[in-house]
This record gives structure tokens, sequence and C-alpha cells, in this order.
């Protein structure tokens, strides 16, 4: 099943994958052709499905709009199959034995079509294609003659093109709410006798299915169908159960359990190296052990399982290759699934067999997920300390953003003294979604939000303190900008972390135990109550003079035990398991050591930990990091995009220009370490234009700069590949993966990787990633470029000359070089403490 509405795949996409099927013997195309994201096909009669239903405003799911081919100018998303490109396609299948099965989704999963024809829902009301996943009200009105109608009419166009026994019309997930607040529902309920609204939803599909049945098809819907009553001679699509049950009762059944069949699940635990997914673990095993026959159905009723059938749903597979990369290898082990009897079926003679067809697919540039054959020879051992999962995680977002927003904002502060009323927090027209979509622009991959400065006040109307926005003209009181901030983040894809300031000038208990016992009441408050936690930012300012209940004085405490970490981490460890702890020395991520955004030319991504405490902390050490170091302790870079942290009108004319965040990015993300850029909202509540113009620009730059590696060109050979295994080939640096590296035998610390070119390439730009897993292991590497005989000093034969040499490589390594044209490029690896493992080698031109 190939889902084409959350997002859309070319005609020739869709003829691609038919050929890869057939290759398979996989003989049945279920096309989800329409839901609430997308309405993709031509109906002649009723033209606004495709020319409303099948845009959407933006590509939506916190995705860049060019992962996508399917992404207009116009910043409009969407596409559709005319009636002639589904003629076409029908053929195509049909000429390698493949039936297709089109899904018109009804009732729910519908609001596309209701955005072209409100009329056909309960309220008639305005919709539009979400640009998140999810169950949406879009339904349609069983009360209504019309509804059917239109159905009716929608369904013969499809039966004029799909010559198939089936019409798949979903039927999953429809939410009840329109039905139940509908009188005209409810009074068609009384009418019919129907019970509840489950019962009305069978009532509809039974209507729908005479109509399918007379037109001599049959109707396939998912689990859900079979709620209130399974229609006369339905078939069943078991995502969630019922198949067994159906087959029972004698309706036929196809088997795609969520667990063993979802192919948008990730295909490894390690998330952070792959393509971003939509959640779950199916790995390639777990499909080849699939056996679709319920246990315990009578030998007699097992016929009525007609066979199993791979789900490819779309919310974040925005292009074909990765849609590839989710079906294959997966698919060749659900084909076997379907076509062999469970004790035909044997892991250790598919893996060989499949390690020989991953050449085919190889050869037929199919991007399948590679790896998955058995590992001969051992990986290397990991070397000092290793990140843990969710400090890769972390360190794959690389660029995050960072809010000051808060009661400063009003007063034109930096440092709140703590006495400042709560009627100054006023936004006078706060936008969560402007501040995420400016995020998302610039390319965050998360917001971390001041829930609370030094100062005191409160952004969320905490129970523990009046000082809040709860006493704030904004909103009456009512508003929490934690909270907004935070669904704002979820709906645009972006992660979301808290600043909670340790030093409050506000209470007059700070300094004594009772303050620790608040300070905890709250990060439980923040940690709870606003869905998950990337990140939890704790920073180093800590006592001094302030209001403190009107005490108004000075108040020094220790920093080394007065706030008691480790039971403090262990809050967040307890509550939000996920989240990274920073502070200026962990435990999960340290400060950087200055506030420029600059990571050292060195930058170890290690850390002698007990040197370290919360303002107790060596800014130069921080800055580099220490090898061998006994803790995975990486730097974070937060800086401010203006020169305060907070918005001032009179700095709108000091904000960083493109070329400033562009250093920034290469001094920061460049070295090893993550960027956390500080862009504050104004008093509107919104990211300033000048600050979004900038950001944008430096955007468009880095984006050009990165667009094509011209690395990929060359043909890549090493001085040493560990036991000759192809699993740590040279090729591994060039796979754009980040679970497979290059490595060499152990024992090996000088390496040498070699690009060659078969026509010269200009770059200014070299990229090097470490396989972080391992730990970091290369302490020095230089890069050397080509020159042939006869040019600058070499009289005959050429030979290398360095252009550039440093130390640490660790997540990414960037090196802006002078211009280099060459023929062929090498990687040195000077000095590892062990054996190096390189994920990619890739080398760019910034055209600047
Ligand atoms: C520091 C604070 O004192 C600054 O105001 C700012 O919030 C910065 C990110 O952290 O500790």
């Amino acid at each position: 099943m190939l889902d084409v509405s959350r997002h859309f795949f070319s005609k020739q996409e869709v003829e691609r994958l038919l050929d890869e099927m057939a290759l398979h013997k996989l003989n049945r195309f279920h096309w989800h052709l329409a839901d609430d994201q997308g309405w993709r096909i031509e109906i002649k009669k009723y033209p606004k499905l495709t020319s409303v239903g099948a845009w959407r405003s933006g590509i939506g799911f916190g995705l860049e709009p060019k992962a996508s081919t399917a992404w207009n100018r116009d910043g409009e998303y969407g596409g559709f199959y005319s009636q002639s490109d589904v003629r076409e396609i029908v053929k195509y299948a049909a000429a390698r034995h493949i039936t297709i099965v089109p899904e018109i989704e009804m009732p729910g999963h519908s609001s596309a079509a209701l955005t072209a024809y409100p009329q056909f829902s309960c309220t008639g009301g305005s919709f539009t294609p979400p640009l998140i996943g999810g169950v949406f009200d879009g339904i349609y009105d069983p009360a209504k003659p019309e509804t059917f109608q239109f159905l009716q009419d929608v369904l013969t166009e499809v039966f004029e093109l799909f010559p198939g026994k089936y019409i798949h019309i979903g039927g999953d997930e429809v939410p009840k709410n329109a039905w139940k607040n509908s009188a005209d529902c409810q009074a068609l309920m009384k009418q019919e006798g129907l019970k509840n609204e489950e019962e009305l939803q069978s009532w509809f599909i039974r209507r729908m299915e005479k109509f399918i049945n007379a037109q001599g098809r049959t109707l396939i819907g998912w689990s859900e169908i079979l709620q209130g009553g399974l229609a006369q001679n339905a078939t069943v699509m078991d995502w969630i159960g019922g198949g067994a049950d159906a087959a029972r009762i004698g309706h036929d059944a196809v088997m795609t359990p969520i667990d063993a069949c979802y192919l948008d699940h990730y295909q490894s635990t390690n998330q952070a190296a792959e393509p971003f997914a939509i959640g779950g673990f199916l790995p390639l095993e777990r499909v080849y052990a699939f056996e679709p026959m319920p246990a315990n159905l009578a030998p007699g009723l097992q016929r009525h399982i007609l066979g199993a059938q791979g789900n490819l749903w779309t919310e974040y597979i925005p292009n074909f290759r990765q849609a590839e990369y989710m079906f294959f290898p997966r698919a060749c082990a659900l084909a076997e699934v379907d076509w062999s009897a469970k004790s035909a079926r044997n892991w250790g003679d598919f893996s060989r067999r499949l390690a020989v067809h991953e050449k085919r697919l190889a050869a037929m540039n199919v991007n399948f997920r590679r790896g998955e054959t058995a590992v001969v020879v051992a990986p290397p051992a990991p070397f000092g300390p290793v990140p843990s999962a969710r400090q890769l995680r972390w360190q794959g977002m690389e660029f995050c953003g960072f809010l000051h927003f808060s009661m400063n904002t009003f007063t034109g502060k930096e440092w709140g003294y703590g006495d400042e009323s709560e009627t100054n927090f006023n936004p006078t027209d706060f936008d969560a979604d402007q501040i995420a979509r400016t995020a998302i622009a610039a390319g965050m991959k998360e917001l971390i939000l001041t829930c609370k400065h030094h100062d005191g006040f409160c952004l969320w109307p905490s129970k523990f303190t009046e000082h809040s926005v709860k006493n704030s003209p904004w909103k009456n009181g009512h508003g929490d900008v934690v909270k907004e901030i935070s669904d704002a983040c979820r709906r645009h894809g972006l992660r979301f972390g808290i600043y909670l300031s340790p030093w409050d000038r506000n209470r007059a208990d700070y300094g004594t135990p009772a303050y620790i016992a608040y300070y905890r009441n709250q990060l439980r408050e923040l940690l709870t109550n606003y869905g998950p936690i990337s990140e939890v930012w704790f920073d180093g300012a800590n006592g001094g003079d302030g209001f403190y209940g009107g005490a108004r004085e000075k108040r020094v405490i220790d920093r080394k035990t007065y706030y008691d970490w480790p039971n403090t981490w262990r809050i967040v460890r307890e509550l939000q398991p996920d989240a990274c702890m920073f502070s200026d020395g962990g435990p999960d991520v340290r400060w950087v050591g200055n506030e420029n955004g600059e990571a050292g030319e060195t930058c170890w991504a290690t850390l002698n930990g007990k040197d370290f405490a919360p303002r107790d902390a060596d800014e130069k050490r921080l800055n580099r990091g220490d090898s061998p170091g006994t803790d995975w302790i990486p730097a974070e870079c937060d800086v401010s995009i203006r020169p305060g942290w907070f918005y001032h009108a009179a700095e709108d004319g000091k904000v960083r220009t493109p070329q400033n965040l562009l250093d920034l990015y290469f001094k920061s993300v460049g070295r090893g370490a993550n960027l956390l850029l500080n862009v504050p909202p104004d008093r509107r509540g919104q990211i300033h234009e000048t600050d979004v113009a900038a950001l944008r620009d430096f955007r468009k730059v880095l984006d050009k700069t990165f667009a094509t590696d011209l690395a990929h060109e060359a043909v890549v050979t090493a001085s040493n590949t560990r036991g000759n295994d192809p699993h740590f080939a040279p090729e591994k640096v060039l796979d754009n993966r980040g679970d497979t590296y290059w490595t060499t035998d152990d024992g090996v610390t000088n390496a040498e990787l070699t690009l060659e070119f078969k026509q010269s390439v200009t770059f200014d730009v070299v990229r090097l990633r470490e396989f972080l897993p391992l730990g970091q292991r290369v302490e020095a590497f230089a890069l050397d470029q080509w020159r042939d005989g006869g040019l600058s000093g070499f009289t005959s034969g050429g030979g290398w000359v360095e252009f550039a040499k440093s130390t640490s490589i660790g997540n990414c390594r960037l090196l802006r070089v002078p211009a280099v044209t060459t023929s062929k490029v090498r990687l040195r690896i000077v000095n590892a403490s062990a054996c190096p493992a390189i994920t990619e080698f890739g080398l760019f031109s910034s055209g600047l």
C-alpha cells in the first residue's frame, strides 16, 4: 500500500514502484488515493476535489519543502493523477500482473474532500487539509441524501478506471463528535433504530456496500468496519485485529497488522541514524518472522485469509527515494512471507540470499536500506566514553533556537530585579506559529523557551507562585506561553526545551532549602504538563542582589552545594528520560565556555566531568573539552542574534548579518558542537522582521552550499579496510547514512581515504563526520589535493599537496578552504586513539 495523500508521488514514481513490486511477485497494489491531507484522483463530475482538495498550504509535518518534488513555488503542496494518468498506471500494472485496489476513504479522514465540498459535512463549515497527521473532524454527513449521491458519483468514475474486484472505502478512525452533535444524524439514528454512532457508521458502510455490490464489486475496509456489525459481503483489512473474527463468520480478510506490516516504522533502534519516521520499530527480521495465518483458525476457514500486505503511510516520507528506503528490503521479506509456507522459511537462508539480491537492487538503483545482511567481521570496540541514545539524538539536531521572551521584553532590561509588576507582561499580538515557522525556515530542530528567567516571572500559570502570566493583562490572565510555544513546536515538527533559571530574584525564600522545593515543584509542572521535553537548560548565573520578596539585598549561595543538583537531575530523568540536560558541566550537554557561539578550533565531545559544576568551571577547558576524557559531554554554543538576550527595539539595527550567522555555524556545528541561537520575540510576541530576514538569507546560503555533495561523483578507495569486509568499505563515507562507516583493522591509526574524480572538481567546504557510537577517535587529520605535473613547482609526475589540517572531528567537522580545483582529494588520518570510524567525507562548493 502506498499512501499518496500525505505526500504525493508522480506517475513515473508509482510506475517504478510497480516494477519493483513485480520483481518481488507482489501482485496487489493498494493505492491510498484520498485522505485528510489531500485528494489525489481526478473526478470529472466534481472538479474541485482536485483543484481545491489536492493542495494544502505547505508541505507540513515539520518537513522542509525541498524534501519533496511535489511542492510548487507558491508554497502550495500537492498534486493529483488525471484520469488519463490513472488509465496508464492501471495498464502498466496489468502488464506486470498487478491488480490495483483503489482506496477512497469514507466516512472519516475526509478533510480534503470536504475542503472542496463542505456541503457534504454535518456542519457545512469550512475545512482545510491539515498540515499534520492524526484524526480530524472532516467526516461525511450520513443524514444528507446528497452525501450518498456524491460518493456514488465518485465511485462510479472510480469503477470505470479500475477493473479490479475490490474497492477500498477506508472506514478507519472515524471520530464521532460531528455525528453526536448533529440533530439530523441523531434523528436518522432514531428513525433507523440505531443504538449508537458505531451502528450509524456500520449503517453508512452497509449502504455503500449495497451500491458497490450492485456494480459487481466487493467492498474492503480497515478493521473498524467490524464495529457496529459487518456489512454483508465485506472483506476486512486487519491492521488492529478483526481478521480472524471476520474469517470465523465467513468473510475474507487481508492481514496487515501494525506490528508486522507497517513499513513506515523505524528499521533500527538507532533512530538518530535513520530518516525521521513516524515512530515504531519494525526490523527486517520481524517482518520475515511474521505469519499471516491467525493462530487457531480452523483449517476449513483458512482460505478466508487472502494474504498479507505491507503499508507505507507517508506522513514523514516526502520523496520516492525515502519511500524505497522504507520498502526495501522489508518488502523482500514480506514477499517471501506471502509466497511460502511457514515451514519453508529460514531467516539465515533468507539473509544469505538477500546479500545476492541486494546486488540486483543496487544495479536497479533502488534505494534500499543497506547493511541488513550478516556482518562477518566484528566492528571495532568503542574507545573511551560513548554517547547515550539521548545524546546521539541531541547531537543529530545540530542547530536549535533559543527564545528569551519574558518580563524583560516589556521592561527593557536584561536581568530583571524581581520586583516588576505582572501587569507589564502584555504582548500585543503573540503568535507562536510565526515563531515556530521562523525556526523551521531557519532549519532549527528545537526551540528552548525561557519559562522563567532570573526575575522569577513565570510564563505559565504555575500553581506555586502568583508571579506569573495569570496575573498579567495578557489574555485576561488566561494565557500560557509555555503551552502555546510547546503546542506550536509539535505542530511544526520542532522539539521543545525549557529554561528554568535556578536563580530567582523574586522569591523571598531564595537561598533557603524552601526555595529548592519550590524550584523542583516548578520543574515538575513543566516536565509533566507540556508533552515531550527534549532539553532542560540550567544556566549558571547564580545569586547576587535582588528583590527577594521585599528584602532588596544581596544573597550569596554556595554554588557547589546549595542546589543539590544530583537530586534535581533525578527528577528530569524520572519524568522525561529522553531529555538532555544542559549546564556548565553537563550531565548531558556542556556549556561551550563563552556566549559568542564559538567552540574551540579543537573541540572534544569528551570531558572529565568531575572537575565541573554549574558556575564552577574552567571556561577554556569547556571550550575545548578533554581528550582523553572520562565522560561524553558535548558542547552547546548559546549565542544571541542580537547584542542582548531579550528583545530591545534599540537593537533592531544590530541584528547579526546572514554572513555573521554563517560564521557562527561554521565555528559551532562545524567544530562538532551544537548551535543554540537565541531569537528573542518582540513586544508583539513575534520574531522581528529583521531577524526573520537574516535567518532566511543565512539558510539560503547554507542550503545552497550543501545542496550537492561533489564527493558523490568520486570513486573512493582506502589504504586499509577492516577485514576487507564490505560493511566497513570506504564507500560508506558516501552513502548519506549516519549508521554506516569506513573503518580499518585494529591498531591502524594512520590511514588514508582517497576520492578520485573523472573530471576535476572545485570545492571550498569539506565536511567530515565520525561514527559517534564508537567514541571520538580521530586526534589529527590532514587534507591533500592532487596537483598534476608541470604545475606549481612540479615538473613531472604530479603529487599531493596539503591544503588543510586540524584535530578533532566528532559529530561534524566543517572546513572552509580557499577554492580547490583538483581531480583527487585525500583525507589523511594522522593520529587516532583507536582505528578511525568515519561516516562522511563530503566536498561542497559555497558559490560565494
Ligand atoms: C545566562 C543568563 O544570565 C542570561 O541572561 C541568558 O539567559 C543566558 C542564556 O544565560 O546565564
